[in-house]
């Protein structure tokens, strides 16, 4: 947050936009209208949103998306304690919890006992619990709802905790390794052959080393009855540039989680294909100026929709 905020000064409604993944209009609609807005103006009288700004409006749109009305959304991130300032005996740095108080499925309804459980077993680095957590999720819920309202709250807390004390490291790498190997499993091919429509691409954008939704989406395409091929992380130019050419995909996705790995320019080259290629992208990395016929999707189910709809099922 510093790092774009600039000593603390907040960000800029731009850039909480590109975080979340919604137009910065949509963002200035929900300050007037449900009053979630930041906390402060720049001097020139522009919005600038503060950390626990960002916690409330993340919160709202993880309450959107497991099916909340906007207002209600609002209201509860609104209502919810805020995060607070790190601290070096809070949960921030040195305290033993993941902070999931911006996610509203860890603090009531059906999914908080086992985001807390998930969590807790994630800081104890205990492996089998988490692993047997991770499937029992996927085999109830399906990998979307897995996905959305279990491993996503505990990787942002995850990430917030790192971002506020630099350590854990080793939690995000263990939770990490045990998702992408539920995930991968369940992403495999099904079936014996037959295929009659080469699969769709997936890759994370060149140097972008986080590429679990790209498997998350692998994952619950393949439960859909989409083939995808997955190619991983830090997937440069050239070499999706290849596997388009050579597999002939109904359409190709790309990941960006950070701003570094988020410049859009280069979508625009991609090989028209034959059939033609539907170029899908997703993270809060991207930045503004996506080259026309490129789509932006900022959730998991719309991504899986968005991909279905060019690949008919196996
Ligand atoms: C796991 C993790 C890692 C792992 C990745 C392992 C892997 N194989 O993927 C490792 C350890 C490798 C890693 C490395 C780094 N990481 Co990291 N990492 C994370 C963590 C905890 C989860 C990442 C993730 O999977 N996010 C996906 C979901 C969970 O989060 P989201 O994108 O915010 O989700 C929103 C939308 O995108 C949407 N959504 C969710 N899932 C999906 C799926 C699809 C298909 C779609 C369309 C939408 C969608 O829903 C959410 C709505 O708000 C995040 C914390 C976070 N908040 O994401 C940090 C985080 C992304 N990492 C961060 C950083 C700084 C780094 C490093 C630079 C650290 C370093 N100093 O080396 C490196 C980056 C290397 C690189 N160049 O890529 C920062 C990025 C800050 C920024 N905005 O730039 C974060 C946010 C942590 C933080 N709070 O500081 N990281």
């Amino acid at each position: 947050m510093a790092a774009e905020s600039g000593s603390g000064a907040g960000l800029g409604v731009g850039a909480v936009a590109r975080r979340l993944g919604v137009a910065a209009s949509t963002l200035r609609t929900w300050d007037r209208r449900y009053g979630i807005g930041p906390s402060g103006r720049s001097a020139g009288g522009h919005r600038r949103y503060t950390a626990d700004d960002l916690a409330r409006l993340e919160a709202m749109q993880r309450l959107i998306v497991s099916g909340a009305p906007p207002a209600e959304a609002a209201r509860a991130a609104l209502d919810a304690p805020p995060a607070g300032p790190a601290s070096p005996r809070g949960h921030g740095a040195g305290g033993n919890r993941i902070p999931l108080d911006a996610t509203p499925a860890a603090r009531s309804g059906p999914h908080a006992a086992r985001v807390r459980g998930l969590a807790r077993a994630a800081m104890a680095l205990d492996e089998r619990a988490m692993t047997t957590t991770v499937h029992a999720a996927l085999d109830r819920e399906g990998v979307v709802a897995a996905w959305e309202l279990l491993f996503v709250p505990v990787l942002v807390g995850i990430g917030r905790k790192h971002a506020a004390s630099g350590a854990h490291v080793e939690v995000e790498h263990l939770l990490s390794a045990v998702l992408l190997s539920a995930l991968t499993e369940r992403a495999r091919p099904r079936g014996t052959g037959g295929r009659s429509v080469p699969p769709v691409l997936l890759a994370c954008a060149p140097e972008e080393q986080h590429c679990l939704p790209v498997y998350a989406l692998a994952a619950a395409l393949a439960e859909a009855g989409t083939a995808a091929t997955v190619l991983g992380a830090r997937v440069p130019v050239p070499a999706l540039t290849a596997a388009i050419d050579r597999t002939g995909p109904p359409a190709a996705f790309v990941w960006s989680q950070t701003s570094e790995t988020g410049d859009p320019s280069w979508l625009a080259g991609l090989p028209t294909g034959r059939p033609p290629l539907r170029t899908v992208i997703g993270g809060p990395g991207w930045a503004d100026r996506i080259p026309p016929r490129v789509r932006l999707v900022t959730t998991l189910s719309w991504a899986v929709a968005e991909l279905q709809a060019v690949t008919p099922r196996r």
